[in-house]
């Protein structure tokens, strides 16, 4: 190799697909939280906001954590009135976009909690994508309640 320059470009290509970047590198996290719950209940939501800072689409296809047995990938559908949550198989996020994870629509089932979410503390949740790559993010634990526009409870049920 006796030009630096087809070197240097040699050696760029060489390179350039590690760059390219994972989904977990694409995916920028912000408001990461959890919902407080009582301490009989071992069923919690977690929510966030996932931008995609790629260009092509990401998936998130599962989430797991060390404060809970189980974490599921759910949505919430309007059966006559009543809510009832679904789980999804994953959750697109479009390349440049946002899909916002929030109370009455797509959450983070967490199932089987270890021990009770109190508000103010941090759970660690570990997002994964399409391609295997995850991301470590710390939930805040917040107090929530949720109330319909009507001040009735909303029915949760699955
Ligand atoms: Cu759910």
């Amino acid at each position: 190799m006796r030009n630096p320059i087809t070197a240097l470009f040699l050696g760029f290509l060489l390179i350039a697909p590690v760059f390219a970047g994972t989904a977990a590198d694409d995916i920028q996290v912000m408001d990461p939280w959890a919902r407080e719950v009582p301490p009989n209940m071992t069923t919690s939501a977690g929510f966030l906001t996932m931008k995609n800072n790629g260009s092509v689409e990401h998936r998130l296809v599962g989430a797991e954590s060390p404060a809970t047995g189980m974490v599921e990938l759910h949505t919430h559908i309007n059966d006559n009135g009543v809510m009832r949550m679904r789980p999804v198989k994953d959750m697109p996020i479009p390349a440049g976009g946002t899909t916002e994870l929030k109370p009455g629509g797509l959450h983070l089932m967490l199932m089987m909690l270890k021990k009770p979410l109190k508000a103010g503390e941090k759970m660690p949740i570990t997002l994964i994508f399409e391609d295997g790559s995850k991301k470590e993010i710390q939930a805040e634990v917040r107090r929530f309640d949720m109330m319909m526009k009507h001040g009735k409870p909303m029915h949760m049920q699955h």
